[in-house]
This record gives structure tokens, sequence and C-alpha cells, in this order.
């Protein structure tokens, strides 16, 4: 693949530590080891990286708000096909390969799925030799450190660029964008035309870093572009044209600074929830105004005819945080480019597609006009007129006012996002077959019916190097030796392992590989928390954000449950368990962290009870990112997918360890359903509400949780341990969650499908105590994963919505 060997690799690894340290390798550190190491890599790749900017194929262009790339050390090794070598040669001059990997921070710039979704996408874009590029910001302060004091969450920011820079990063103030707030728009006519002048604006300069995106050893090398925001110049030197001058004064002056600054400094911790903050609304105009300016600049260069930018570029975006994408492209088309709003509204439409993930009222971005207008005055003019030729158009099409006024994308005093997303391009896709669905037929019902050809699913997948390749090699070992490598670059063929169900050696193989992962969990659990827990136990495994819907709730219900069994019962039986939770909550979210405070109590008091003779542990662990997530998903038996039906759009952690072979317990929501397609009932312990049973519900009514409680023993212990004090260390925690759950009538139906789960897990004990048919579902299961690849995702993306009828 890259020519070069041990002794050129050493060579080129000397000489940079004396270039860049002017020292000797025996002095420097393990983070001076790895700022070489990564420097080095780049060196190595720089040719190729340039080769494929230079491309001339559609390209395509990802916009997202969040990117959760996790370490990329071990990744960018194994997909340059060059591990050995820098194993071997760095041993040969005493370093340890394993010590780098992990001195690597992780860098959190991003909240949960959706980030960690579009760092998949872009594994995969590169490795499909995809021209697929990312557009992103570069976040001082990435996702809070998160602390336990005395079992609450205590949040902490996230310093992750100590040294000023990122091993990965190269800085490109050349290539720096200007990006425009504030200010006024005056509208002169010239030549029959309306002509936009943009004055006394804010202007903020958008420096790039590119981080190479490096293809699974197919020497393609895409870019991932993070801006920064700063000062326009940094000299602080007088400005000229149209822009506002900021430097009358000095305080003046240093206002203007922090105003330019505050803009990547950090990243919103909310998950699920739309906050509504004029910060925000400056952090997505800049993404989406330096990446829109940025691609047109390049496009210009490349001689390309700007009436056919849909046919050479593909533009998405992650969710409605980047929807300014869409006036933005307006704004340039028409005022930087003179093309008429017709023409202008055309190449827009074709040039961007849309994910929504999900169907939360709350998540659901709406911004206030009035701050619209002052902040993007231009760019909210152009939302205006798209709004009037949309509602002049329903007009035509419907007598029905009610509808137009939901439909409309300017609606009382706010501006919605996701309507402006549907209605400014031309696919809209939802992330698992379910949520699709669900869009189509109740949350966005009425512009189906309107562009029912726009609607599409585009099931989430995983990206197996990363997932499996990397963070199990035992596992991905024992899968090439039974069926040869082609699963790693066609994960379909991994049904070939199915073969292999009824083989008492393979099975015992793979048994073995879960245990020595589980042991190394163990290790890490003990060193890090200083619990004990046992590798014969079931790993039971709930790792995702803190959320009512995701319903954390319900599995620690379940542990008390058991708990009090085993109490009163010392020969009750099962089968060792230890409960691994992983979870941040967002700041000010008090319902999730008191879930926080009590999962931690539960966790102390069951974990200190000797009557119970280890048959529980309960392991909270702090801090829960992606390189925990690489440790944890590869030793779990048992993966968690316990939300409300119909509120989870897909999941993605659910795939990740399917692929790792733990077997599924999981209500039918999100992607569940379809990995209970791809293993049948036999292999997936299913439990809770329907869907329609939700939904109906959710429309006429018909539960009450009070009168559960009071007809349901088990129900009622459980719940009154939130209040009794049975749990100690608890403030008034315990009586909000009650609250939630009695007084505001469990929304999120904890107790109505508390029973039902509780039989599920009864079933995972029975199957348990079975290891040869248990390990047997677990082959079956990773046998049946490889539709979970986010490679299947990414051809899907190409080959129906981006290069529809080009490729
Ligand atoms: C998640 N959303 C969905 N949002 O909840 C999950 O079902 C899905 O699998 C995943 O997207 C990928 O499609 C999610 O992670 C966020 O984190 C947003 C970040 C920005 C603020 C609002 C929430």
């Amino acid at each position: 693949m890259v020519t070069f060997n041990k002794k050129k690799f050493k060579q080129l690894f000397e000489n940079k530590m004396y270039s860049i340290y002017a020292q000797s390798i025996e002095e420097a550190n393990n983070e001076q080891l790895l700022t070489i190491l990564s420097s080095v890599i780049k060196d190595i790749i720089s040719k190729k990286w340039i080769e494929t900017r230079l491309s001339c194929e559609k390209e395509v262009y990802y916009f997202s708000i969040e990117f959760l790339m996790g370490r990329q050390l071990k990744s960018n090794l194994l997909n340059l096909d060059i591990q050995k070598t820098i194993k071997d040669g760095l041993q040969e001059m005493g370093i340890s390969l394993d010590d780098l990997i992990n001195a690597e921070g992780d860098p959190a710039l991003g909240n949960g799925g959706l980030g960690r979704l579009a760092a998949c996408f872009l594994d995969s874009m590169a490795s499909l030799n995809i021209s697929g590029h990312g557009y992103g910001l570069r976040y001082k302060y990435g996702l809070f450190e998160q602390k336990f004091v005395n079992g609450y969450q205590v949040e902490v920011p996230d310093n992750w660029l100590t040294q000023g820079s990122y091993i990965w990063e190269t800085v490109r103030p050349n290539k720096a964008i200007v990006v425009k707030f504030e200010g006024k728009v005056y509208l002169v006519e010239e030549n029959n035309k309306l002509k936009a002048y943009h004055k006394n604006y804010i202007p903020v300069m958008a420096i790039p870093y590119d981080i190479p995106i490096i293809g699974y050893q197919n020497e393609y090398i895409n870019t991932l572009r993070l801006f920064k925001s700063e000062v326009i110049n940094r000299d602080f030197g007088p400005l000229t044209s149209n822009a506002k001058n900021h430097f009358g004064s000095y305080e003046e002056a240093l206002k203007y600074k922090y105003y330019t600054e505050e803009i990547s400094q950090s990243l919103y911790p909310n998950d699920s929830n739309y906050a509504g903050k004029l910060l925000r609304l400056k952090q997505e105009y800049f993404l989406v105004s330096a990446g829109m300016q940025d691609i047109i600049r390049k496009y210009k260069k490349s001689k390309l005819n700007i009436l056919d930018l849909s046919k050479n570029i593909a533009i998405h975006i992650n969710d409605t945080h980047p929807t300014l994408c869409i006036p933005e492209l307006m704004r340039i088309l028409i005022d930087e480019e003179q093309l008429s709003w017709d023409e202008a509204w055309c190449i827009t439409k074709n040039t961007i597609s849309y994910t929504n993930h999900t169907i939360m009222a709350e998540a659901m971005e709406k911004w206030p006009i009035d701050m619209m207008k002052k902040l993007l005055p231009r760019i909210y003019m152009i939302i205006e007129e798209i709004n009037r030729r949309y509602v002049q158009n329903l007009n035509n099409k419907y007598n029905d006012h009610e509808k137009i006024k939901r439909m409309s994308i300017i609606n009382h005093e706010n501006i919605s996002m996701a309507n402006l997303c549907i209605v400014g391009s031309h696919s809209v896709n939802g992330v698992a077959a379910l949520h699709t669905d669900l869009l189509k037929k109740e949350v966005l019902n009425e512009f189906y019916d309107d562009e029912p050809e726009k609607f599409n699913n585009k099931t989430n997948g995983i990206a197996h190097r990363r997932w499996v390749m990397n963070c199990n090699e035992d596992l991905s070992d024992l899968i090439t030796d039974l069926i040869g490598d082609k699963w790693k670059k066609d994960t379909l063929q991994l049904k070939e392992l199915e073969k292999y169900k009824n083989n008492s050696q393979v099975l015992s193989k793979l048994n073995n590989i879960k245990y020595s992962n589980k042991k190394r969990l163990a290790d890490f659990i003990s060193k890090e928390y200083n619990i004990e827990i046992n590798p014969n136990s079931i790993y039971d495994v709930q790792i995702k954000r803190l959320h009512a819907y995701k319903r954390q709730l319900l599995n620690v219900l379940h542990i008390l449950h058991l708990y009090h069994e085993l109490l009163e019962n010392p020969n009750f039986d099962m089968e060792p368990r230890t409960f691994i939770f992983g979870a941040k909550a967002a700041p000010g979210y008090d319902l999730a962290k008191c879930i926080i405070k009590f999962i931690n109590s539960v966790a102390n008091k069951i974990n200190n009870d000797e009557k119970i003779e280890n048959k529980i542990k309960v392991v909270f662990v702090e801090n829960y990112g992606v390189s925990l997530a690489e440790i944890i998903i590869p030793a779990a038996d048992v993966s968690e997918q316990i939300s409300t039906t119909t509120k989870e759009a897909s999941g993605t952690s659910n795939m990740k360890f399917m692929m790792n072979g733990a077997i599924t317990l999981a209500t039918l929501d999100g992607a569940n359903v379809e990995i209970y397609e791809q293993v049948g009932d036999e292999n997936i312990i299913l439990f809770g509400l329907k869907a329609s049973q939700v939904l109906n519900y959710n429309k006429y009514g018909g539960y009450s949780a009070l009168d559960l409680y009071n007809s349901n023993r088990y129900i009622k212990r459980v719940v009154d341990d939130l209040i009794n004090g049975f749990i100690p260390n608890m403030g008034n925690e315990g009586r909000k969650i009650y609250d939630s759950l009695i007084t505001y009538n469990d929304e999120y139906f904890v107790l109505r499908d508390f029973e039902n789960y509780i039989e599920a897990q009864y079933k995972v004990n029975e199957l348990y105590k079975q290891k040869e048919k248990w390990n047997s579902i677990s082959l079956v299961n990773i046998a049946n994963s490889g539709m979970f690849s986010s490679d299947r995702t990414i051809s899907e993306y190409a080959k129906y919505i981006w290069f529809k009828g080009v490729r």
C-alpha cells in the first residue's frame, strides 16, 4: 500500500524528533512521541491527500454541527495497512505502540448518536472511494467531562486542546473565509434587478482546520474541515469595506474579539432538546456560511458552470442544525453570482438533501423571527421570500387555511427549520424504517402527502472497521479464520458465519474471546473504579445519553426488583449479573440528573450488601464516550435497547453490540425492528408496547400509572423505594422521579412495560444457563449484522440521493 519500510520509518521518526523538539527519542514523553508519530503519518499521506482533493468526481459535502471522531491513530494505521511496520519500528526504538494509542486524547466534539454517525459516515465515504468531505466546527471545548461527586453528575470543561492544537489537524489560514453577522441590508434597483448591499455588518473570520480521513486500504483520503472563529485581522488593524469598524476604542475592540471567539468556543451539551439560544444560531450560520462559501470558491476555481452545480456537488445536512445552507446558497447564487431567483432555487433544491433524526417535538428547531432578522438580515429576507412563494403554491393546491399554516416555514413568531429543510431540498430521509414510516404517517404526514417522492429511508449503520476490526481484534481474527477476509470490505459476507452455529468448537472459541474481553473490562473497572466484577457473570449493558425516553429508569427499577427477590429469598434462582451503565445527562436536564443520582445510589447499596453474595453488581462508568465504548461493547453479553417505542429514531449502539455478539433485549423501536427482522424470533428478546399501542395511548389516553401502581405489588415495591428511604443518600431526587411516574402519569410508559420487561429479563437469565445455545445465538447475531455497516448506508445515500443518475 504505502511504500515505506521499517528502516525508512525509523529515520523519518528520528528526524522529525530532532526538527520539532530538538531532542533525542529517549528524552521524549508519550505526548511528544505521539505528536511525532502523527506528523510522520501526515507526511506519508500528504501526496495522496492532495491527489484526492483534486479529483474531479462529483463531490459530497456533509454538514454537521457535530463530529464525534474518537481516537484516530489505531484507525489510521489499520486503514493505511502499516500497523506492523510502525509497531515493529517503534519497538526497536524502545517505544510501545499500544502506549501511544492509549495516550491519544478522544475529541468529544459531539453529544451522542448524531455526531458519531457523522464520523462513521466519513470513514465509509473514504473507504468507498467517494469524494465526501465533512464540514463542522472546531470547538475549543467539547462535551463536558462528567465526574460523579457523591453520586451526582458534575460537569467539568473539556479542555481537549491543551497543547493549543490537535495532532491530526492542519491549519489553513490562507483559506480563511469571512462570515457576516448583523448590520443592515439595502435593496437597490440596478438594471431592473434588485441588488442587496449588506452594510455595517460584523465580520468574523472562519479559519479552516483540516483533518485527513483515510479510506480503508484504498489510498483514498478525504477531509474533515473544522472552522474556528476569530477576529478578522489578528493584528487588530483597521477594517476596510462595508464592515462595521470595531476599533473605536480599546474596549470596543475587546468586545469584538469576544464576539468572534465565542462562536466556536464550546459545543452545546444538549441532547434531543432545542435551546433557542442566540449563540447557537450564530454557530449554525457560521458553519453554514463558511462551508458554503468555501464550496463555491473551490467550484469556481474549477471553471465549471455555476448552473451545473447540482450535477457536480451534493450537499447533505445532518439534521436541521445546518438548515441555513439553503438560504445561504440562495444568497450566494443571487447576490454574488447574479442568478435569477428561479435559477438559484432550482440549483439549491437539487443540490441539498436532508436527514431527520428525531420525531420528538422538543427537539425541533424553531428560531424566533426577531432573532433571525437582527442576526442575519439578508438570510431572513431570503427565508421570507422562500416562504411567500411556498405558501402561494400551497394556496393554489389546498383550500385549508389551518393546514397551510402548519406547513408554512414562518409561523406566528417562529421559523421552522424542519419545514425549511423539506421545502428547500430534494430528499428527506429518516434513519430507520420505523422512523421513516412515522415521519410519513404522523409527524411530517402533510409534507409527505404533498411531495411523496422526496421521502425515503436510510437505515443507519456503523463503521465496522472501528467497531469490530479495531476494538475487537480477536473476534475479527476468528471471523477471518472462518470465512476469509472479504467481509472487511463487504460485511454481508458475515452471513457465511451462520454455518458454524452448531459447531461446538467455533462456539467455544467465540466464548473464549468474549471471556477475555470481559476480563479486560473487569480489570479496567477494578483499576478505575475500584469495583470488582466477575467475568463469569452476565454483562448487561446500557450505554447512551441519559434521557427519560431511553428509560435507564426501567433498567434500574428492574435491578431493584431482582435485589428485593434476592433479599426475600436467598435461594432465588439467578445467574450472577453485572449491570453496566454509561451516560451523560444534559447539564440542564433535571430529571435525567436525578436518575443518575438514583442509579449511583442503588449501585452503592447493592454493591456493598454482602447478603446477596455478589449476585448483582452495578457499575456506572464515569465520562462515557467513544473510547470507553470501544472497551465496553466487545465485552457485553446483553445489549439494552429499551426506549419507549416510537421515540428512538434509530439507535446505533444496538448495531455495535450486535456485531460484537451481544444479544439484544429490546422494544420494537428504531432500528431494533430491523435487527429483529435480520435475526428472527429465536435470536432476540423483545418486550414492551408496540408502536401502534403507544400512538393510541398518546392520542386517546387510557393509561393510568397510578392504577397500575396500586394493583401490582412488584411495581409498587420498586416505586416506593424512590421515596421511602430504602436507598440511602438520596435527596429529593427520588421524589422527583416518583412524581414523573405517578403524579405526571409516566409519560414514557416505564411502569406500563415493567412486568413485560421482568419477563424478558427472566428469559435472558434462563438462556444464559444454556451457554452453548447462548453462544450460538451470539454467532447468529454477528452473522446477520452485515447490513448495519455504514458502508451499506453510505452506498444507499450515494446511489439514491447524492449520485442519482450520475454513477
Ligand atoms: C440521535 N440523535 C437519535 N441527536 O436519537 C438516534 O436515535 C439516532 O440513532 C442517531 O441520532 C443517529 O441518527 C442525536 O444524537 C443529538 O445528539 C442532537 C445534537 C444536537 C442538539 C440536539 C440533539
